[in-house]
């Protein structure tokens, strides 16, 4: 891209337009790769030949690969024993998983080992990919495979720069989901796929059709195209085995998983105390079958569902709950339960990767949950999409401003180009919208009506904040991607990080170890009555993404984006419009004019003598200073300064082209 004579919008556009259609889907600008989703199958472009073919070859030789980026990283390793983490960006649907995967085939390719007898390393970190999106994916309207969980994944290698194991790191299920979908979307992968199991282990569970099924069937969006969820089952259940869960503790997930359908069908009537509510009659095999798969007492089930235990007064004293109240507890059951068994499920596959304690260096692969803005948002966008302001914070700062600061700091001229992120300062300031909500979420009295007054009050006069016209409680956020309109009225319980004492007590005494050990702790302290000590599920977010920022930090970085062609998920539309607007936003337009005019290399003088010392050792041994050394070996060349460098600068030599 940055050879385009004439760079402009409608040009890089022309350029990006013209090698889609001929396949090309990936395109260097500068420092950043650009992938350009194909919403088709490639297979020429991954296979072991591309691999043989892309290993150590220069980087800029062969046609933009993602293969390439990765190889960079490992040849870095070697070279320089850095560590370093590859960002893969874009919005919902773009393809930052697809290409996080084919980032771990090629690192896999590179650090394997001979196979050996049983799964090796590599090949278990592989198979953890279907199994950790069997359980944290679902169709959106955005994209059939969406990522509903961030994860940052760490492959380490040892001195021998083979893989000795990986770390997953996970960010923010999306838990509403395992209750509520909206129309054309589907649950997590996982309840289909059970739904589809052999018949046996249907029957085994009572299950049959999704359609059966309240959390599965209020969108009446069952399958996905070219997908057979029979066939998806035994795959995750291989990848299961690879990875290193066992038969026993197989059988006991997908106990829970099923559980937690027959959870939802159970339904509420009017009980005969006031106030009360009862179990449907017609409902009651559901509690039961529930109570048998997670192995605990039906009758105390059913009291965790219609009644609270009061923690202000004296040990056991409960009050019923109405209808309402006991679907909401019901719901709250289902997606504790889900929440902890995805969270089991990624402990389980670290400690079956883990690291055999040998790791040098690591390569990270970052890929979030994408930017998501659809008709209606609630808190998990707002997170969803805070977190792309994070990671497009890091970009600025990284790819658009160090350079910048660097130029200014060695005194080379440059117009400098400002980038704020004052929205991020809004979300996360000790006074923004987390803090806010915090506060509201923590304070017996207030509601999302109050909690949007104090955001309409504070935020008034910021720029990126708006009130929307409709709907009532709601706020608008301009994002770098984007303005999006959140809906509040769920913000303050979804804020809320508790497992109601009730259910925690229920499950604890569960006779299935497997189901113990999702809820271990003893009874926690908060419940509604003791909402003070609550746990904010933003403000930890928060601080995951600020451990996740560190530790990018300490590694080098290279650049991925991920752009999606069209909103109809089909292989030939190329909508200008829109690739513009996640060019633009995505600040690719701005990093591609830098590196037009910027330096690509950059070695300190010291470097440079090490790399090339060998070229004048007579320079070497003399006793010059490093710029002078550095001159002296590019005149020993029959360089001139400029023909090398267009810049040497008090520490560093900038090169231009080589
Ligand atoms: V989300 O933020 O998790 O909703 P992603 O992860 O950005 O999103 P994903 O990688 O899941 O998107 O890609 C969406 C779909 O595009 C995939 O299911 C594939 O059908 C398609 N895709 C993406 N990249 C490629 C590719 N390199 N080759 C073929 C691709 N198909
Ligand atoms: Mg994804």
């Amino acid at each position: 891209m940055i050879k385009l004579l004439y760079l402009h919008e409608p040009g890089v556009l022309q350029n990006l337009a013209t090698r889609y259609k001929h396949n090309e889907i990936y395109t260097y600008a500068g420092n950043i790769l650009i992938a350009i989703n194909p919403f088709k199958r490639l297979p020429h472009l991954y296979n072991t030949t591309m691999m043989e073919h892309y290993k150590e070859a220069t980087f800029g030789e062969l046609s933009p690969h993602v293969f390439a980026v990765a190889d960079v990283a490992y040849r870095e390793m070697i070279n320089k024993g850095t560590s370093s983490s590859i960002l893969v960006s874009g919005e919902s649907g773009s393809g930052k998983t697809e290409t996080t995967k084919m980032l771990m085939n090629y690192l896999a390719y590179l650090g394997g080992r001979p196979k050996v007898e049983g799964w090796t390393v590599e090949q278990k970190i592989l198979e953890s990919n279907p199994v950790v999106e069997a359980f944290g994916n679902a169709k959106t309207v955005n994209n059939n495979n969406s990522s509903r969980f961030g994860k940052f994944v760490e492959i380490h290698f040892d001195q021998n720069w083979r893989i000795s194991g990986a770390t997953i790191q996970t960010y923010l299920l999306e838990r509403s989901r395992v209750c509520h979908i909206s129309k054309a979307e589907r649950n997590y992968h996982i309840f289909y796929l059970l739904c589809a199991a052999p018949q046996e282990v249907k029957k085994k569970y009572e299950l049959g059709s999704p359609k059966l099924f309240h959390y599965l069937n209020q969108s009446d969006c069952y399958e996905l195209d070219g997908v057979n969820d029979a066939d998806e089952y035994l795959a995750t259940r291989k990848a299961m085995d690879i990875v290193g869960i066992s038969e026993d503790e197989q059988e006991a997930i997908f106990r829970v998983v099923a559980a937690i359908l027959h959870l939802g069908n159970i339904e509420f009537e009017k009980g005969k105390e006031e106030d009360s509510s009862a179990i449907k009659t017609k409902t009651r095999c559901h509690l039961d079958m529930t109570a048998k798969l997670l192995e605990c007492d039906a009758k105390r089930l059913e009291d965790a569902l219609i009644k609270n235990v009061l923690k202000a007064c004296k040990e056991g004293t409960t009050r019923n709950l109405k209808t309402n109240a006991a679907l909401n507890s019901r719901d709250a059951l289902a997606k504790s339960i889900y929440f902890r068994l995805f969270n089991w499920i990624v402990d389980k596959i670290n400690k079956s990767i883990g690291q055999d304690g040998n790791s040098k260096s690591m390569i990270g692969v970052l890929d979030l949950t994408g930017f998501e803005s659809f008709d209606h948002n609630s808190f998990e966008q707002f997170c969803f999409n805070y977190s792309n302001e994070k990671l497009q914070g890091h970009f600025n700062q990284h790819v658009l401003k160090m350079n910048q600061e660097e130029y200014t700091k060695e005194g080379i001229e440059w117009s400098y180009v400002g980038d704020k992120q004052d929205v991020l300062n809004l979300i996360e300031h000790k006074h923004g919208i987390i803090a806010l909500l915090n506060e509201c979420s923590s304070s017996l009295t207030d509601t999302h009506e109050t909690f949007c007054q104090k955001l309409y009050v504070k935020f008034k006069n910021n720029n990126f904040f708006s009130k929307p016209i409709n709907p009532q409680n709601s706020f608008t956020l301009r994002h770098f991607a984007g303005k999006v309109t959140y809906e509040a009225n769920l913000f303050l319980e979804k804020n809320k990080d508790y497992v109601v004492d009730n259910h925690q007590n229920l499950l604890a005494a569960s006779s299935c170890r497997f189901v113990v050990g999702l809820f271990p702790s003893p009874a926690q302290e908060q419940n509604t009555l003791n909402a003070s000590k609550f746990s904010s599920i933003g403000s930890s977010f928060m601080e995951d993404l600020n451990k996740l920022i560190e530790k990018l930090n300490s590694t080098t970085h290279q650049y991925i984006r991920c752009v999606k062609p069209n909103n109809c998920l089909k292989p030939t539309t190329f909508e200008n419009c829109s690739i513009i607007r996640q060019l633009r936003s995505g600040g690719v337009l701005k990093a591609i004019e830098i590196s037009c005019a910027e330096y690509p290399t950059k070695l300190m003088f010291y470097e440079f003598l090490d790399r090339f010392g060998v070229l004048a050792p007579e320079v070497l041994e003399g006793n010059h200073d490093d710029k002078a050394a550095c001159q002296m070996i590019l005149k020993k060349m029959g360089l001139k300064t400029n023909q090398l460098c267009r810049c040497m600068q008090s520490c560093r030599m900038y090169y231009a082209q080589v």
